[in-house]
């Protein structure tokens, strides 16, 4: 757990601004983290810091210098977080929250889940989402039965603001309606016990979704 509770080293002191600019701002410094699966260790000690960052060009050069989530192992993940907020359930800021789930199918690995990914992480360092505020943080997760990608917000019963972020999303990453997006509070998917998750929210609307508030 040390690692969890240093701070992470800011990418910008260890960068060369010799053209006589700092970079800019981002709105929010961010961490990033990655964890890399390993059945035999408990998975909080699976995840690991590995840098923050605070401008754009502090965010391209850790994006730059890391193998994109179509070259990880089967079984890791990334988490890029507001600077403070851990990318974990049990995190004070998650722990009410839930996540928008796409699924990125298996043949798509090669083809869009870097472009998905890397649109994501602009869009939310960028600040472009008009609900930014309530997101915590965005996660990839590469699985040999279809990778993942995710972003978690900060509370899963506020359904009209998490449709209005899962409604960008699909947009702004031209999601056809072919492929649902899912919305899952993390206490759903933390105590249930088989693969199944009910959703909470669905984009399109699926009938088994509880909120009355779809559409
Ligand atoms: P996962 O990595 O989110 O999904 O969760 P994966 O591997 O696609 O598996 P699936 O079960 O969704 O099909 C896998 C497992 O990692 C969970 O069942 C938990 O045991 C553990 N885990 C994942 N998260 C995000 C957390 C977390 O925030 N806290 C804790 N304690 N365990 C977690």
């Amino acid at each position: 757990m040390d690692v969890m509770e240093a701070t992470p080293k800011m990418v910008e002191d260890q960068m060369d601004f010799t053209e006589g600019t700092l970079g800019h701002a981002l709105g929010r410094p961010f961490t990033m983290w990655y964890l890399r699966g390993d059945r035999n260790r408990e998975w909080l000690d699976c995840l690991k810091q590995l840098v923050a960052f605070k401008t754009v060009e502090g965010f391209w050069a850790i994006y730059n210098h890391i193998l994109p989530p179509s070259r990880l192992e089967f079984g890791s993940d990334y988490y890029v977080f507001r600077q403070g907020i851990k990318p974990m359930w049990e995190d004070d800021n998650n722990a009410r929250g839930g996540r928008w789930i796409i699924n990125v199918d298996r043949l798509k690995r090669n083809t869009r889940l870097d472009a998905y990914w890397m649109e994501l992480l602009v869009a939310m360092i960028g600040e472009q989402f008009e609900d930014n505020q309530y997101i915590c943080g965005v996660v990839v997760n590469c699985r040999h039965k279809g990778d993942k990608i995710s972003v978690w917000t900060r509370d899963a019963e506020q359904d009209e603001i998490n449709l209005r972020i899962g409604k960008q999303l699909k947009t702004m990453m031209d999601i056809p309606d072919s492929e649902q997006l899912l919305y899952v509070a993390h206490k759903v998917a933390a105590v249930r016990s088989g693969s199944v998750v009910k959703p909470r929210l669905s984009i399109p609307r699926q009938r088994t979704c509880e909120s009355p508030v779809q559409d």
